[in-house]
């Protein structure tokens, strides 16, 4: 018995050395686990096989035995846990080293965006008439009966008003505004003449949509109000605005036309800067192009802001801005202004 006593103990010293000597050299967690089940398993692990003969042991043998097996255990799973610390360590410093940041690198470069069309336009006009003394001002979109139609002496039953399909907010008295001039009325109201102001912004109308209009678009209007004003103030300052905008060899003709707010009134031509008056498809061979409505101030507008119109005579005016944009950029249609295809965009 003392024989096969010490040969079950040098079996277990020769498992100890064996399965130390086979841990060294792994190197994943993987083979880690199996050797964890050859040597430390439950069930056919090989420690636990060399204890299934621990019941045909005498009693003085079972505890020299078992003291043994667990001495061999201990030392095998603390082995195991050294060799998957250092596992987990190099695993940690070769995925620091692989994803190390390299902080000395230049940036991505962001695609800087640029005005849109519309934007650039609106500051161009605006340019021009800041530059002859005008001050740009801006106002609500969400206008009043009165401002937006009353004051500019459309009443409740002016066919203008039937031109105009309007969006109402609160019927008969609220709606969105159909032209800036409300903010024109605002200004005279606020201050007295001399006044120069240009008002860009945008307008609703409710239209039927296609390839020239829009339910929603821009203007800009100007309004100029003094002692001494003339046709020929209007005349001359929508000339030059015209030759700055379009370019210096540019001729402008008036054409008698009617706006419930100014009397008289005019729409201007340009003559048209792709053909030079030839005649094209872009001036549908007319040789001119229209670029805005204009007129004198109507003498009871003055009255209605509290001007004494024997004193006091202004001109006005109104321009579409993406009619501007069209006839400047040569743009086909309306619809690319809204359309945000960065295929059109790019291009300004
Ligand atoms: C236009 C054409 C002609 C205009 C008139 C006024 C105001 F408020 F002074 F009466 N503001 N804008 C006007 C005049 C607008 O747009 C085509």
């Amino acid at each position: 018995m003392i024989d096969q006593l010490g040969d079950l103990l040098s079996q277990l010293d020769a498992l100890r050395v064996r399965a130390i000597a086979e841990l060294e050299p792994i190197t994943t967690s993987t083979e880690l686990d199996e050797w964890d089940v050859r040597y430390l398993g439950r069930n056919r692990g090989e420690l636990k096989s060399l204890s299934s003969v621990m019941p045909k042991l005498s009693k003085e043998e079972r505890p020299i035995v078992g003291q043994k097996i667990n001495a061999v255990k201990a030392e095998l799973e603390r082995e195991l846990a050294a060799r998957r610390e250092m596992l987990r360590q190099r695993e940690l410093l070769q995925s620091l080293e692989k994803e190390r940041i390299d902080v000395t690198l230049p940036g991505r470069a962001l695609p800087a965006g640029h005005m849109h069309p519309i934007s650039r336009t609106i500051l161009e006009v605006t340019k021009i008439f800041v530059e002859m003394g005008f001050q740009i001002v801006q106002g609500p979109e969400v206008e009043t009966d009165y401002y937006n139609f009353q004051a500019l002496n459309i009443p409740e039953d002016h066919p203008a008003r039937d031109m105009q399909d309007t969006f109402w907010v609160a019927p008969g008295e609220i709606l969105l505004r159909t032209q800036t001039s409300p903010m024109q009325i605002r200004t005279m109201k606020q201050t007295q003449p001399p006044i120069r102001v240009v008002v860009p912004g945008k307008v609703y109308r409710n239209e039927a949509v296609d390839a020239s209009h829009e339910a929603m678009f821009h203007q800009i209007e100007g309004l100029l109000i003094d002692e001494h004003c003339t046709m020929g103030d209007l005349k001359g300052c929508l000339e030059r605005f015209a030759q700055i905008l379009f370019g210096e060899k540019r001729r402008v003709r008036f054409r008698g036309s009617y706006f419930p707010f100014t009397e008289p009134s005019a729409e201007m031509d340009i003559d048209c800067p792709i053909c030079e008056g030839m005649g094209c498809r872009l001036c549908k061979y007319s040789g001119w192009l229209e670029v805005l409505g204009s007129g004198m101030v109507h003498p009871k507008v003055l009255r209605e802001v509290g001007y004494d119109p024997a004193k006091y005579r202004g001109f006005a005016f109104g321009m579409g801005v993406e009619r501007i944009a069209i006839l400047k950029y040569g743009i086909s249609e309306i619809r690319l202004f809204s359309g945000n295809d960065l295929r059109f965009l790019r291009q300004f």
